[in-house]
């Protein structure tokens, strides 16, 4: 392109061209979610004006009010990405099912998950939201795929990625070999490589939790925030920032930025009502968990990486921990204390 700008168009092709039988297919599945994107984006970005704000008046799978935009782009996702012959079918946070191609169209050897708008419950206040997505490819021969298909480990995906609707609209991609940050030219409609190579910072001054929760939390959580808290004048010899913006993609992308660590635990009230955590393993937390991992940072449940863990159901929530390498390790050296004291 003009001027040594790169777009992600041509960064994707330029990807493909280095993976050995590759036939394009991926690259063209590839620019469909991208085109869905910026469908989403140009949505949020007319929000009041175009009445896409407000409650759907229903429910998710979740049990969570949905938003006209979560319907509304859970749709933009379904329509730009069943017809092209890639996908075999896909799943949704929106959707208790899978979601077969419709057999007016050919069905192809990869499967998408996505959380059409994460942080939804920004959107009518006008905070950052976004999509997260990842790709599996079918173990067999997906010809009448069913949720069995996508349970798959984290370490299956082959593709992650996110978009941001922020101050500008952001798309980060991991296809395994690094983490690269594109940002939405809106004069030509196109992706432009931005921020090649985002590497998490190792270290931070800066922790996300949802301090609401506090007295639910395991003990090695609970230690681990108070250390922050007490930063100069306790065990870490740092003063500490905190942020919380109840946009995981918001966070994700402050901390693949300038580092820090997000954390969304197990905790005693979930424990109780026999959950297993807030965010869903599928289509949040192990996207999220290969661009981390990918950008030189770790994801946990506190006790496991995320990225192994052999899913069970479709919409599986897990305890996520991620981001700056040395505050993870050290937040599950916590819980690898406790744990061993309580068994003891
Ligand atoms: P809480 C949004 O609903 C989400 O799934 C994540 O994007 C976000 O980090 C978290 O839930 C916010 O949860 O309990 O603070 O509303």
């Amino acid at each position: 392109m003009r001027d040594g700008r790169i777009t992600i168009t041509q960064f994707i092709i330029e990807e493909q061209r280095r993976i050995e039988g590759a036939t394009g297919d991926f690259t063209s599945l590839l620019n469909d979610v991208v085109t869905a994107c910026k469908e989403i984006s140009n949505l949020v970005n007319h929000g009041a004006l175009i009445d896409v704000l407000g409650q759907a008046g229903t429910e998710n799978v979740q049990g969570e009010d949905q938003k006209k935009l979560d319907v509304i782009s859970n749709d933009v996702f379904l329509k730009t990405n069943e017809w092209s012959g890639h996908l075999a079918a896909m799943a949704s946070e929106e959707m208790e099912e899978i979601y077969p191609i419709p057999r007016q169209y050919p069905r192809g050897k990869y499967l998408l998950t996505f959380d059409p708008l994460d942080g939804s419950s920004n959107i009518d206040v006008n905070v950052s939201v976004g999509t997260i997505f990842s790709i599996l490819r079918c173990k067999g021969a997906c010809q009448d795929p069913g949720a069995g298909d996508f349970l798959q480990a984290g370490t299956e995906q082959i593709c992650a990625g996110y978009a941001l609707y922020g101050p500008s609209t952001m798309m980060v991609l991991t296809t395994g070999n690094g983490v690269n940050g594109f940002t939405l030219d809106q004069n030509i409609g196109e992706f432009i490589l931005t921020h090649p190579n985002l590497t998490i910072p190792a270290e931070t001054r800066e922790f996300a939790i949802n301090t609401s929760n506090m007295r639910f939390w395991e003990p090695p959580v609970k230690r681990y925030v108070d250390e922050c808290l007490s930063g100069t004048t306790g065990d870490r010899d740092k003063d500490f920032n905190m942020r919380w913006v109840a946009s995981m993609v918001a966070e994700v992308h402050r901390i693949l930025t300038r580092g820090g660590i997000f954390l969304y635990p197990m905790d005693e009230k979930m424990k109780a009502s026999g959950g297993t955590g807030k965010l869903r393993l599928m289509y949040e937390a192990n996207p999220m968990s290969f661009i981390v991992e990918q950008a030189g940072g770790m994801s946990s449940t506190g006790r496991e990486r995320i990225m192994e863990l052999q899913p069970s159901e479709l919409h599986q929530r897990v305890p996520v921990i991620l981001g700056s390498k040395q505050e993870v390790e050290r937040v599950v050296e916590y819980h690898k204390e406790h744990d061993t004291n309580a068994a003891a």
